[in-house]
């Protein structure tokens, strides 16, 4: 049952629920339900059509439409929301970036999945990190490389870097209403203080692998998806198709040609046991609804069964002392997923800019 949320920020009862199983709510939208349809209506334009090419990064994209659409802002500087991230970290927030999640009808589930805070591109097998925190006060070296990915995997979950505060959450809002079939948000409770072990498995077996044919009925259209790199989200395609003689393969035999090709790179797999998962927490919610959670708490989605559509957006916010990028400072833009960051700008939710490395901007002003 959805909560109404308190304009005075989280109660000690809701930071203590965070604090013990790594998110909270589900709490009732901030926003009219005319305002959650139009942003939806507008994000739908985009990715129904894999072949739009976001402003911003020149392919297509499901992230930081907030930078394209300022009215998406809305959703995490209204004072409700605001006030409980200030709660949680601080006075001094950035948002840095945001990721719409679109679900067409009859496509799978997004895997389990925990993120210590780095966003590094594991996902389609980089190993590139986008977060530095520097606001920590305990933090050194030895410190940070426990955020820094490891090329050692874990073979069984290990104690969490102990962290006494959060430094980057998450606000993931239902765009559309979304029943129990519908691709509902899942969530193992309590289990930001584990790090689960990951593997790299080929990609087609990994977390975040969506069937890339859904839309694709002919050879012409799959042939174009690859070289306009529109066929799985962040990987570049585009030279899927070289040595193969496509004139000669029907449509399904180069579809599995492909298929096979994409199997030969890899992604991350987070390893569960079905005890684990015995605890997971499932979300049905309404349209506008929204949660908060830790990156670090095991989370993702179930398939989408039913024959409608169903979109989500989420926002990552962390102090505005945390390093975003931290390769643009030595003339290096391309992050872990493989997109050209230079047009990209942290926006200051609210209090101050605590790092001159960063590429923030203030809140427009409509706000
Ligand atoms: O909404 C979804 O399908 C998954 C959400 C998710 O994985 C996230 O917000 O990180």
């Amino acid at each position: 049952m959805s909560q109404h949320s308190n304009s005075a920020g989280l109660s000690k009862g809701e930071l203590q629920s965070l604090d013990d199983d790594g998110y909270v709510g589900p709490y009732v939208r901030v926003l009219s339900q005319d305002q959650v349809s139009s942003v939806a209506s507008k994000l739908l334009g985009h990715v129904r059509n894999k072949g739009d090419r976001h402003p911003l990064y020149g392919r297509y994209s499901a992230r930081d439409w907030h930078l394209v659409y300022p009215e998406l802002l809305d959703f995490v500087a209204t004072p409700a929301v605001l006030s409980q991230l200030k709660s949680i970290m601080g006075e001094d927030l950035i948002l840095w970036r945001s990721h719409v999640f679109y679900k067409p009808p009859k496509t799978g589930p997004v895997g389990w999945h925990q993120d210590f805070g780095t966003f590094s591109g594991e996902d389609i097998g980089n190993n590139k990190p986008s977060l530095v925190p520097t606001h920590l006060p305990h933090i050194d070296e030895d410190v940070l490389k426990e955020y820094l990915p490891s090329t050692t995997r874990l073979t069984s979950p290990e104690t969490a870097p102990d962290l006494s505060d959060f430094w980057d959450i998450t606000v993931w809002i239902a765009l559309t209403d979304i029943e129990k079939d519908m691709g509902v948000l899942k969530i193992l409770p309590g289990s930001h203080r584990l790090r689960y072990p990951v593997r790299m498995d080929p990609l087609p077996d990994s977390d975040f692998w969506q069937d890339p044919f859904v839309r694709i009925h002919s050879k012409d259209q799959l042939v174009k998806a690859c070289n306009d790199s529109q066929l799985v989200l962040d990987v570049d395609t585009s030279r899927v198709l070289d040595g193969m003689r496509v004139e000669a393969f029907s449509y399904e035999e180069l579809k599995a040609r492909v298929l096979s090709k994409l199997a030969a790179t890899q992604g991350s797999r987070t390893v569960l046991t079905e005890t684990d998962e015995a605890g997971m927490v499932t979300f049905p919610a309404a349209k506008g609804d929204y949660f908060i959670f830790s990156e670090r708490v095991l989370h993702g989605s179930l398939a989408n069964t039913s024959d409608c559509e169903r979109l989500a957006i989420n926002f990552r916010v962390t102090p505005s002392s945390t390093l975003v990028y931290p390769f643009r400072t030595r003339g290096d833009f391309v992050d872990g997923f493989n997109l050209n960051v230079s047009q990209h700008e942290n926006v200051l939710l609210s209090g101050r800019n605590l790092n001159p490395l960063n590429v923030t901007r203030s809140l427009p002003t409509r706000l």
